[in-house]
């Protein structure tokens, strides 16, 4: 069957109708319309076991999702819905390996990568999980020669510095990944991420770096991607040049990480030091495949081997915990009770962690890749909200920037924050001041301040409407003991499996992006218009035209 003929299972695509047609949706506006007459004080008053019975534990996440705008009839409502969209069977589809993407007629095999060696998942005849671990294996025992010095690059120098050269899938996760477990880095050893094809990113990079102890991970799935074979040459261009100028030593200094062996042995690297995946590995999802080589180099394959544990002990806990302590699930629903019923359009991951400084990027691509579709699975038009915008910084820079609209702007923004007890390190008691700022924004978020508090504090009349906290702006809080390569696992399954969720409910496909096609194609027929050495013929609209002409009459490079 060609990748784009429709999937041979069609019963992930022809689901159970438009959800706004479910007694559940019904029920959840009458609800919407109920909770606009309640507050979140209110609710907490009515009910002093509130924090305990909207909280639960997920593997080693405690999540406090209380202060939503939420009441038991909400999230049992949430949970028909859930039901009504078949999320279990849903589920058991994605693990089970069926084609669920079916505009690209592929599995989706992302939790299969994290199954423990020795266990099986039989997909159309073949185990998968046998050659993950050969992968995993061959990662592992490269891995440790570069970390051990025992892999010399041509002049027989170790290696101290690496660079992934990738974009989206093929570098968000590692770069995200790579940060957050700063702690875990040996010393002595550091990765770059190079992803843009603005040169500017990778002539910055490597401008400090010296070539004979450098290697280039070469991360791309299809290893066709403009911005990354681009940079690979160039990559390749400074390594040679600055190594005597014979191609020969490229061998030791560029490894591959990729499903197209044909396109890596063209651009002239050894298959041997190439790193395997699968096409049903999506890039958004790829972060523990070998894409995520330069983290195993980094923390070590064994705490590689804690993180893919971590993900896999998340999965377990979205396959097996019933939908209503599922918290990949509730995640899902509570974004859904917003994103549906309150018209609220976006959504911020606020990490009161630095390590975690690029993890609100790495979901933006996450959830606004798989869930900005604007269309069913069966390709009818959505009549319904579907994604929302992601966006982030972590706390507490945040709180000196954006916040003001998060608190007191006319559109509500709820919030995920994310805490962890222990750090890595802690100077002057400055942990105690991060996690303090962290309760205090939900406890604001929630329950604001009143005209008449405000009042009553002292504020001159004209001042009291500026000064005043409506509350009410939810947030879900996650906390943890400490940033752990598993923890770093469970997050990232966690959020995977909400958009896995939403994506479920909205009837989408999660798992494509034909949205990014269009401007890729734009592109390539605009460069060589650029790079006509005579005037070319343009037949573009006015506008793009005067911009192309605009800028070859005023480059000053020929
Ligand atoms: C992710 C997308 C996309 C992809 C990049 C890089 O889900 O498919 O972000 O990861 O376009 O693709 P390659 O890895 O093929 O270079």
């Amino acid at each position: 069957m060609s990748p784009n003929s429709p999937s041979a299972d069609s019963s992930f695509v022809t689901s159970s109708g438009s959800p706004t047609q479910s007694t559940a949706w019904l029920a959840l506006q009458d609800l919407r319309d109920e909770i606009g007459s309640v507050t979140l004080r209110e609710l907490f008053a009515q009910d002093p076991g509130r924090a305990e019975r909207f909280s639960l534990e997920a593997v080693d996440l405690y999540a406090d999702l209380s202060k939503n705008l939420i009441t038991q009839d909400v999230i049992e409502a949430l949970v028909d819905l859930a039901e009504h969209a078949r999320l279990p069977d849903k589920i058991a589809a994605m693990f089970g390996g069926e084609r669920i993407n079916s505009t690209e007629n592929r599995s989706v095999l992302h939790t299969a990568l994290r199954k423990p060696k020795g266990q099986q998942l039989i997909v159309e005849g073949e185990d998968v999980v046998a050659p993950i671990h050969r992968v995993l294996d061959q990662m592992a025992e490269f891995a440790n020669r570069v970390r051990s010095g025992d892999w010399v690059g041509a002049t027989g120098k170790p290696i101290r510095h690496v660079v992934n050269i990738g974009i989206g899938g093929s570098d968000l996760g590692p770069l995200m990944a790579y940060r957050a477990l700063a702690s875990f880095h040996q010393e002595g050893l550091e990765c770059h991420y190079v992803s843009n094809v603005d040169p500017a990113q990778l002539l910055e990079t490597v401008k400090p770096l010296n070539p004979e102890e450098t290697l280039f991970i070469v991360a791309s799935k299809t290893f066709t991607t403009l911005e990354t074979l681009s940079n690979a040459r160039s990559a390749r261009t400074w390594l040679v040049e600055g190594l005597g100028g014979d191609l020969s030593v490229v061998a030791k200094h560029f490894v591959a990480l990729s499903t197209n062996t044909d396109e890596v042995e063209a651009f002239g690297i050894d298959t041997a030091n190439m790193f395997e995946f699968w096409d049903w590995v999506g890039g958004r999802y790829s972060v523990d495949s070998a894409i995520g080589l330069s983290v195993m180099i980094a923390i070590g394959p064994e705490n590689f081997a804690q993180m893919l544990d971590g993900f896999h002990r998340m999965d377990e806990h979205f396959r097996t915990a019933p939908l209503a302590n599922n918290l990949p699930v509730l995640l899902g629903l509570i974004g859904i009770w917003y994103r549906n019923f309150f018209d609220y359009p976006t959504h911020a991951v606020l990490p009161y962690v630095q390590a975690l400084d690029r993890f609100p990027a790495y979901l933006q691509q996450l959830d606004m890749e798989s869930n900005g579709k604007r269309v069913r699975l069966d390709g009818t038009p959505v009549d319904y909200e579907t994604g929302p915008i992601i966006w982030g910084e972590p706390g507490t820079n945040g709180q000196h920037a954006f916040y003001q609209l998060i608190h007191q702007g006319s559109t509500v923004v709820p919030v995920d924050l994310i805490g962890i007890i222990d750090p890595a390190e802690d100077v002057g008691g400055q942990h105690d001041y991060l996690m303090a700022n962290l309760f205090a924004q939900a406890e604001a978020l929630a329950f604001g301040k009143s005209t008449e508090e405000v009042a009553a504090a002292g504020a001159s009349p004209e001042l009291v409407p500026h000064r005043t906290f409506t509350g009410d702006r939810p947030s879900n809080l996650l906390l943890a003991q400490s940033l752990t390569p598993s923890l770093v696992g469970q997050l990232v399954a966690l959020y995977e499996h909400k958009v896995f969720t939403q994506g479920v409910i909205w009837g989408i496909n999660s798992f494509d992006q034909w949205g990014v096609e269009l401007g890729k194609e734009l592109a390539n027929s605009i460069i060589p218009e650029l790079q006509a050495r005579t005037e070319p013929e343009l037949d573009h609209d006015s506008s793009t035209n005067a911009l192309i002409r605009r800028y070859r009459n005023s480059r000053s490079r020929s």
